[in-house]
Order: C-alpha cells, then sequence, then structure tokens
C-alpha cells in the first residue's frame, strides 16, 4: 500500500489556488481568471504517482461575505473543504495585507494535528527589494499572527504557480507529511471527481468572467441543458441564468456579437479540452436575485447540502 491523503489549497481570492492546481495536475481542471472569486465551489484533483495518491482540493477564495448569498456560500465550500485534510496550503499573494489575510487565518484550524504550509506565491512579481521586505513582512506577520491564534504553520515555501517554480519541493515535503493509505481513486488516469459536463459549464463561465465587466460575471450561473453525446458533433446547449432583465442585454450584446463572442471562445476552449469537436448552444435567461436565495441557488448548482469534498 502506498501513501494517501487530502491537501485542501485555500487563500484569499486571486491568491493563485486554481493555477496552482492545474500546475500540479499538468491539466487546466480549474477555471482561472485575473478577476477575484473565479472558483465558486470545490474542485478535487487527484495525483496518483508510485508512492500513492494525493487529492487536491481547489477552493473558493475566503473573504468576509454577506450572510445568506452566493458569497456566504462560496467561503462556506472552502471552509468545508479543511475537514478531513492532513495537510493544508494556504497560498498568500506577496502584495497582500495582514488585514486581508485575516478572514482566512480565523477559518485555519486551531491546536489540530492537521499541517499547514504557508505558500508566497507569484515569486516572480516580487522584483526589488522594496517588493521583498513588504513579501517577508506579510508572511513573517500571518506567521505570527497565526501562533497568537493557536494554529502552527509548519513551514513557509516560495513558489511561483505560474512559472512552476518551487514546487518540487513543496510536493516532495507533502508526501513525507501523508501516512500509508487506500487510493481514493482507483483509475490512476482519474483526475477529478467532477463530471466533464461540469469542466463544461465552468469554461463557459470563465469566458463571462473574461468578456464582461466588473459585475455581471457574478450574476451569472451556466446550467447544462443538453449533453448529447450521440450527436455529431456532440451536441451541448447551456443556459446563461443572470439575476436581472438589464443583464440579459449585456450579455447578448449589440446584434447579439457578446454572446457570439463568448460562445465562439468557449466552444474552443472545450474542444480544446475534449479532444474534439463540439456543437455548443448558449441561451440566456433571468431568474430573479438567485445570488439571493437558497432555494435558486441550489437549481443552479449551489446546494450547501451537495456530498462533496
Ligand atoms: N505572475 C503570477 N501570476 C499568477 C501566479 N499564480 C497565479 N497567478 C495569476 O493570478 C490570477 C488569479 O489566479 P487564480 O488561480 O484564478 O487564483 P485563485 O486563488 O484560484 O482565485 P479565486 O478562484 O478567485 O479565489 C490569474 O491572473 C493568474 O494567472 C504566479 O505564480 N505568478
Ligand atoms: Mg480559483
Amino acid at each position: 500500500m502506498g501513501k494517501s491523503g487530502f491537501v485542501a489549497i485555500v487563500g484569499r481570492p486571486n491568491s493563485g489556488k486554481s493555477t496552482l492546481l492545474n500546475t500540479i495536475l499538468g491539466s487546466n481542471l480549474s477555471i482561472v481568471t485575473y478577476k477575484a472569486q473565479t472558483t465558486r465551489e470545490r474542485v478535487l484533483g487527484i495525483l496518483t504517482e508510485r508512492q500513492g495518491q494525493i487529492v487536491f482540493v481547489d477552493t473558493p477564495g475566503i473573504h468576509r461575505a454577506d450572510k445568506g448569498g452566493l458569497n456566504e456560500y462560496m467561503v462556506r465550500e472552502a471552509q468545508g473543504a479543511l475537514e478531513g485534510t492532513s495537510v493544508i496550503w494556504y497560498i498568500v499573494d506577496p502584495h497582500s495585507e495582514l488585514i486581508h489575510e485575516r478572514a482566512v487565518l480565523e477559518l485555519l484550524p486551531r491546536e489540530s494535528s492537521q499541517k499547514i504550509f504557508l505558500l508566497m506565491n507569484k515569486l516572480d512579481t516580487i522584483r526589488g527589494v522594496e517588493a521583498r521586505n513588504h513579501a517577508k513582512e506579510v508572511s513573517d506577520a500571518v506567521i505570527e499572527e497565526a501562533k497568537s491564534l493557536g494554529i502552527e504553520i509548519t513551514r513557509k515555501f516560495s513558489i511561483s504557480a505560474l512559472e512552476k517554480k518551487g514546487l518540487g519541493d513543496l510536493v516532495h515535503e507533502t508526501w513525507q507529511l501523508l501516512e500509508e493509505g487506500p487510493l481514493y481513486y482507483e483509475d490512476p488516469d482519474q483526475l477529478s471527481d467532477r463530471p466533464t459536463r461540469f469542466f463544461v459549464s465552468e469554461m463557459i463561465r470563465e469566458q463571462l468572467l473574461l468578456k464582461l465587466g466588473d459585475e455581471v460575471p457574478y450574476s451569472c450561473a451556466v446550467e447544462i441543458q443538453k449533453y448529447d453525446e450521440k450527436a455529431k458533433p456532440l451536441r451541448i446547449e447551456a443556459v446563461i441564468y443572470v439575476e436581472r432583465e438589464s443583464q440579459k442585454g449585456i450579455v447578448i450584446g449589440k446584434g447579439a456579437q457578446k454572446i457570439k463572442e463568448i460562445g465562439q471562445e468557449a466552444r474552443a476552449k472545450i474542444e480544446d479540452f475534449l479532444g474534439h469537436k463540439i456543437f455548443l448552444g448558449l441561451q440566456v435567461k433571468m431568474l430573479k436575485d438567485w445570488t439571493k436565495d437558497e432555494e435558486a441557488m441550489k437549481r443552479m448548482g449551489y446546494d450547501p447540502k451537495r456530498k462533496s469534498r
């Protein structure tokens, strides 16, 4: 029997959690954008090697969220992901401040046997003495504040998830901490617990984040309504839900130009992911204030009781 265990990847929005997961697995599993709060749900990434299996849990960014809406759901997703993990990778952006990191520190386990690594990410952006000093000040302050809360940060790593720096050591040290255990997923080729259609809907959401302004993407959800594998090419029909009538026009755009662009780009990404051609049909509908209503959120797949890590 080899070693196995769960490793949660947590941190502030935009710190590079999903990028790190993708780099480690060598696959674009979890969507990445330059915008904060890209990831909404936990996504498992499974690394199976000769020595055993690490199941990584990518999580939404931890921030202070209002009660009862999508943001609170996202933070709960991140918090729930910590349960049952042997190691926690806590990612910090070198430009962050202690005050922002407090939201994360509050959720980390105290007096626990779980090991916590602090990963100072985006090493490639730390240029010059001032930036280096700031990064060090932030990590020192975080480690000290953690200690005062009864949270023990076992080690600190400096990495670049984007440029693949410092990752060998990090993964090696993580294996060292894992105990003998079973493979949670037996198929060595399985990369995630999620079905393909989840990744398809995420790739559409990724384009909404990239192609729409600052507000509207956060009001959008994507529902796959048809996934017809008998059709050639594979036929996928999806609905983009917005939460206000006025947002429909923004997503569709003048002369339907916007939705066309979103569709073309998403199709290219999905084809790349699946390795074959597809047909992608998109529609835009309104579900009033869905991000503020638990029942509507459930319909969109954001169910607080969903069984998954
Ligand atoms: N320069 C640089 N940029 C990085 C690095 N890691 C991530 N990024 C960038 O940081 C941005 C956010 O990356 P994500 O991986 O989406 O961050 P996240 O923590 O998953 O964000 P949320 O899902 O919103 O919580 C993207 O523009 C990434 O390209 C890094 O090591 N160096
Ligand atoms: Mg993410």
